[in-house]
């Protein structure tokens, strides 16, 4: 009853503020909407937003590395992409079921009056508004990107990238703020010794929310993580990918037919390479080279992946033939006419890798249209999106 009356005096401090009867806000007697609930399931909401964060950043930086970086970009480990991409994908999914869960826990606060209280409230409920609306668009955005549909005229990569420093920004921002609450109720123990009001502590209630919550992570979790994580591939009834479905065994992004490779291109087709001595070659010539056969992963930007194994020729042998001085980079020319991933460039840890190979067959057969015949190129370490396919040209660069 005391708690109760406080609460209502510090919401009503002027009897002139109290809205109109027909505005009045609802009142929540939930148990659930309090400060140790919203730290509890916070915590796990902002450490989902760090891995996504820094896994988004390894992503961008290996796709877009900035020209200083290119050269110093490591091939190794191979399955490196593979295991940030798929934990920001599986992450970040699970983030939605989190986020989910804390706006509920704190949603009542929208109806909190007077709205505005004082230049810090209202620049508070600001930086709480970007909070929430940037780290919507982020999750929201990811999902409609994994599932390759692109109802927005901006484009994704860099929207996405831009708006996660945003939601780096104001989740600092939130933390430093609510920086006494979140140590007061950090954990049920510190919450227990501190003597707090028995609806403060953890019951039975907030720990069936909790366990709900968790419960619901873990599904979503495990029906969508096979797609990158093959040993749950059976469970991935909710992926948008399963890593064993395509031709040979492996999926398809974009078929030949959806990038224009027509098979007449394909007949007419002849590898150039170009650098200090440039020189063309047929498949007949380019089978004959030495091959070398690798187990490498794709590793989507979107999520899935799966691991296969490439026959082909080292690039790094390639480019000495035309003449290539150490430490050289290479730009990769596809036999598409147009779209993004045209045109690649690799720097120089990449090209001397030995497992990146410009490759001719996949799990043993030749490579089939759809995954870049007559040939694409295969490297360690590498957003799906860098493994052109349907390679017409080599540049030394
Ligand atoms: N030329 C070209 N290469 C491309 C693409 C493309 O659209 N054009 N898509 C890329 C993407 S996004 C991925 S994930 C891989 C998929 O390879 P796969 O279809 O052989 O599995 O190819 C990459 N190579
Ligand atoms: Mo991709």
């Amino acid at each position: 009853m005391k708690a109760m009356r406080s609460r209502t005096s510090r919401r009503f401090p002027f009897p002139s503020l109290a809205p109109p009867a027909a505005l009045r806000p609802p009142r929540f007697t939930g148990r659930l909407h309090d400060a140790r609930t919203a730290t509890a399931v916070g915590r796990w909401l902002g450490a989902a937003l760090a891995v996504c964060f820094l896994t988004g950043l390894v992503s961008h930086f290996l796709q877009h590395p900035p020209h200083w970086l290119a050269p110093h970009l490591p091939p190794r480990p191979a399955w490196g992409y593979r295991l940030t991409q798929g934990l920001h994908v599986a992450v970040g999914l699970a983030a939605i079921v989190l986020l989910l869960a804390k706006l509920w826990t704190v949603y009542p606060r929208l109806f909190v009056w007077p709205p505005l209280r004082s230049v810090r409230h209202a620049l508070e409920r600001l930086s709480v508004a970007v909070l929430v609306a940037a780290t919507l668009f982020e999750v929201l955005t990811g999902l409609l990107n994994i599932a390759q549909w692109y109802p927005w005229p901006f484009g994704f990569v860099q929207t996405h990238y831009a708006v996660a420093w945003v939601v780096a920004g104001s989740v600092l921002l939130h933390l430093a703020v609510k920086a006494p609450g979140i140590r007061a109720h950090w954990s049920s123990r510190s919450a227990g010794t501190r003597a707090l009001p028995d609806e403060e502590r953890d019951g039975p209630d907030r720990r069936t929310l909790l366990l709900g919550v968790g419960a619901a992570v873990g599904a979503v979790t495990v029906t969508t993580v096979g797609q990158s994580f093959t040993p749950l591939a059976p469970l991935d009834l909710l992926a948008p990918r399963h890593p064993g479905h395509g031709p040979q065994g492996l999926p398809v992004n974009r078929t030949a037919a959806a990038a224009g490779v027509t098979p007449a291109a394909v007949r007419a087709w002849r590898l150039e390479v170009v650098g200090p001595r440039p020189y063309t070659l047929d498949l007949t010539e380019l089978a004959a080279l030495p091959q070398t056969r690798v187990r490498l992963p794709i590793a989507c930007v979107e999520g899935w992946s799966a691991d296969a194994w490439w026959t082909g020729v080292r690039v790094r042998d390639l480019m000495e033939r035309a003449g290539a001085p150490p430490g050289a980079a290479l730009r990769v020319v596809s036999l598409e006419t147009q779209g993004a991933y045209r045109v690649m460039e690799m720097g120089r840890g990449y090209a001397q890798d030995p497992l990146t190979l410009l490759a001719l067959r996949l799990n043993d057969a030749v490579l089939s249209p759809d995954h870049g015949h007559p040939a694409r190129i295969i490297a360690p370490n590498r957003p799906g999106v860098l493994q052109t396919k349907w390679v017409a040209r080599l540049e030394v660069l």
